[in-house]
């Protein structure tokens, strides 16, 4: 690369999202989960790079001039030319700095970008595909930021690390103008794996079969795919967050991965074990405030036994798995009802879909029992007054008391009445909280409607679909996400498609039993881990080795067993899966995005690391500047017993070798499904 020699040891960051500072998914979760470690391994040689959303950055980003003079300058350039960019710090934990840059101010050169990418790479642009407008703008403004800013500073490595396609297309640029930065490429999926699994393909089974440019332009993607294809093919190092998606990457973008990069989670500790279980205990009892409400005037079941299963996600329908999840939960309510089983169970569906606004029904059920409740307190105050009276006039004459009723009034009496009254429901308990937009074609809705689980007084499984993500001043369901997952019992994500996987994940470190499927990277992480996931509360369903009948006959097996046990086994099992967050902990996994790092940089530089003959022997030995925890909290395990030193984050081995490894060297179990089990054994209707 260059003539100078570069400092490699205190090499400077770039990390380049397009969730930077503004949340869409799961990337945004990465990156700001992952900024303390990494701000403590780079410090303020460390600068996050995203797109200007003047909607979220205002609330977000803390503007600041930059201290170092060469990034002053480059940016100064390049406002002088009408790029308007934000620099400051990231208000979030560790505090980072942050550049945002604003696509809108360089539409003008749209057109002659889109030339250019043509001549230099040959990817072709429709017109009218804004995402991918998007993206080249801002692939653009980002090549010409970091070749500015290295052409200006000249004595400190750099590291550009982007994440997914529509971040990458600055790779390919940097790439062909020879700019002197070494760059990493993690893809968090692949956009034609999506959209393959998304349809009804036996994927897995196929995967070294599809015609890869053929399947994207049958999908109009070819173009996007282009784009994620040379950010793989261009970066110096390219990464996936789990085998699965290693597997699929190499088959999909003909790039083997030279390492997997797995998610983490910032994991807070609490002082004391039983803090989490407390606040399972106060975010249940909200929980159990819209359950009264929703099903008013059904609501002849046991608080005290009805459990929460849930399942969220992105309105993927059969990549996450919710086609599965419907089918097990009747099955369920068969299960539950033969065995005369006295516990109800109350699923929530979580996914955001298209919808109007709240049902009148769904207003009116939260509204009615907090009349009643309103009504009884008032009562209940006038009642205390009237016995405080009575009490105080009796000067210790009387020993026996009125009957209490004696106390309510007939006001009382005719107020209470009308309240109950007024919870007398016609209809059954509605499945959804909301109006839909196009109610008679939504597949939840329709696979509901199926297997006939509507929320009838029989049923022991109850359906809440609530299409919409949560935040605590929602009128219906007033929890934030995290408050509602502490208060369920049980998440459930059968998926079929998921590279990673935060919601089980987010589960554990909060002490959330979950199910998960072995296509999901998280489950196959786990179960690479753990012995006996299933004795840790995390359950992995397969869906690998057997049918689609046996997978979910797995999975209501699961929740049936779930549902009997008893609150003391649950609370167990919630303390025994809250014991596995050190393996999902940044400070144990943040080390893999170290070694990928180190090796963008021993590939860009290797003179700096081999010593002038070139020979391994004279390599300098690296400090990854990162504390190597064991997770001593973890039940001990057979697998970490043979591990010795190794972290957890060791399973993603970034190394040179890999690359000269075979395919089967990714991890997790080899696929086993035939032809036959995926398409003839789907026990129901792919809607
Ligand atoms: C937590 C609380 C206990 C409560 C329990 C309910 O563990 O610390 O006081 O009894 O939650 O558990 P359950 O599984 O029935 O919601
Ligand atoms: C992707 O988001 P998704 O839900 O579209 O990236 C996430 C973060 O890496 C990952 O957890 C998930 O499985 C992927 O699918």
């Amino acid at each position: 690369m260059s003539e100078n020699k570069r400092d490699v040891k205190n090499s400077l960051l770039f990390e380049c999202a397009w969730e930077v500072a503004n949340k869409v998914g799961g990337i945004y979760t990465v990156i700001k989960t992952k900024v303390p470690v990494t701000v403590s391994e780079y410090g303020d040689r460390y600068c996050l790079i995203g797109p200007l959303s003047y909607k979220t950055a205002p609330m977000e980003v803390e503007q600041q001039e930059p201290k170092d003079p060469h990034l002053a300058s480059t940016l100064e350039s390049m406002r002088n030319v009408g790029v308007k960019a934000l620099y400051g710090r990231w208000l979030i934990e560790g505090a980072p700095h942050v550049l945002l840059f604003d696509t809108g101010s360089q539409y003008s050169r749209l057109d002659e970008w889109k030339g250019d990418l043509w001549n230099l790479a040959g990817i072709p642009t429709p017109p009218n595909d804004h995402e991918t407008n998007e993206t080249i703008v801002f692939g653009y403004i980002v090549a010409w930021f970091l070749g500015e800013y290295v052409a200006r500073q000249l004595g400190t490595a750099v590291v550009a690390h982007f994440h997914e396609w529509q971040a990458g297309l600055a790779i390919p640029l940097l790439r062909k103008r020879h700019v002197d930065v070494t760059t990493v490429f993690t893809t968090h999926a692949t956009l034609l794996g999506r959209y393959l699994c998304a349809g009804s393909v036996d994927f897995y089974n196929n995967l070294q079969y599809f015609d890869v440019d053929h399947e994207a332009g049958k999908r109009g993607i070819y173009h996007r795919y282009c784009i994620e294809r040379s950010s793989a093919h261009c970066a110096d190092v390219f990464t996936t967050v789990s085998h699965i998606t290693a597997y699929e990457a190499e088959h999909l973008l003909k790039r083997k991965p030279d390492g997997v990069l797995p998610n983490g989670l910032n994991v807070v500790k609490f002082q004391a074990m039983h803090e989490f279980q407390n606040l399972h205990a106060t975010a249940k009892s909200k929980i159990n405030e819209f359950v009264r409400g929703h099903f008013y005037g059904h609501y002849d079941f046991d608080l005290d036994n009805t459990l929460y299963f849930f399942t969220a996600g992105r309105y993927e329908y059969r990549n996450k798995g919710v086609d599965m999840f419907i089918e097990a939960l009747a099955r369920l309510n068969y299960r539950l009802k033969r065995s005369n089983s006295k516990t109800t169970v109350v699923a929530f569906i979580i996914m955001p879909a298209a919808t109007h606004s709240y049902t009148i029904e769904a207003l009116k059920g939260q509204a009615v029992v907090k009349q009643l409740r309103d009504t009884v307190s008032e009562i209940q105050n006038r009642l205390g007054t009237r016995l405080f009276e009575h009490a105080i006039r009796s000067n210790g004459d009387h020993a026996t008391l009125p009957a209490p009723e004696k106390f309510l009034s007939e006001e009382d009496k005719v107020l209470l009445k009308r309240r109950i009254f007024a919870l007398k429901r016609n209809a059954l308990p509605p499945i959804t909280t909301h109006n839909m937009a196009d109610d008679a074609n939504d597949p939840i809705l329709n696979q509901i409607r199926r297997v006939q689980l509507f929320n009838s007084e029989a049923d022991r499984v109850k359906i809440v679909f609530h299409p919409d993500f949560l935040n605590s001043s929602n009128p219906i369901l007033g929890l934030d996400y995290e408050e509602f997952v502490r208060g369920c019992h049980l998440g459930v994500f059968p998926s079929y498609y998921e590279p990673w996987g935060y919601t089980p994940a987010e589960c554990t470190v909060m002490g959330i039993p979950s199910i998960t499927t072995n296509l999901s990277g998280f489950g196959c992480f786990m179960q690479d881990l753990i012995e006996r996931p299933q004795d840790e509360g995390c359950y992995i369903v397969d869906r690998r080795s057997q049918s689609v009948e046996d997978t979910v006959n797995q999975l209501t097996d699961n929740m049936f067993t779930f549902s009997n046990k008893t609150r003391r086994q649950r609370i167990n099992q919630r303390n025994r899966v809250e014991r596995l967050s050190p393996l999902l902990d940044w400070k144990n996994l943040g080390i893999e995005y170290s070694k990928a790092r180190q090796l963008a940089l021993r590939r860009a530089y290797p003179d700096s690391f081999y010593g002038v003959s070139g020979l391994e022997g004279e390599d300098e030995e690296f400090d990854f500047g990162m504390e190597r925890m064991m997770p001593n909290s973890v039940p001990a395990s057979p697998r970490f017993r043979m591990s010795g030193i190794a972290t957890p984050g060791d399973i993603g081995t970034l190394t040179e070798e890999m690359q000269a490894l075979g395919t089967s060297d990714y991890r997790g179990q080899a696929w086993g499904l035939t032809e036959e089990d995926e398409e003839e054994g789907y026990p129901f209707p792919l809607v």
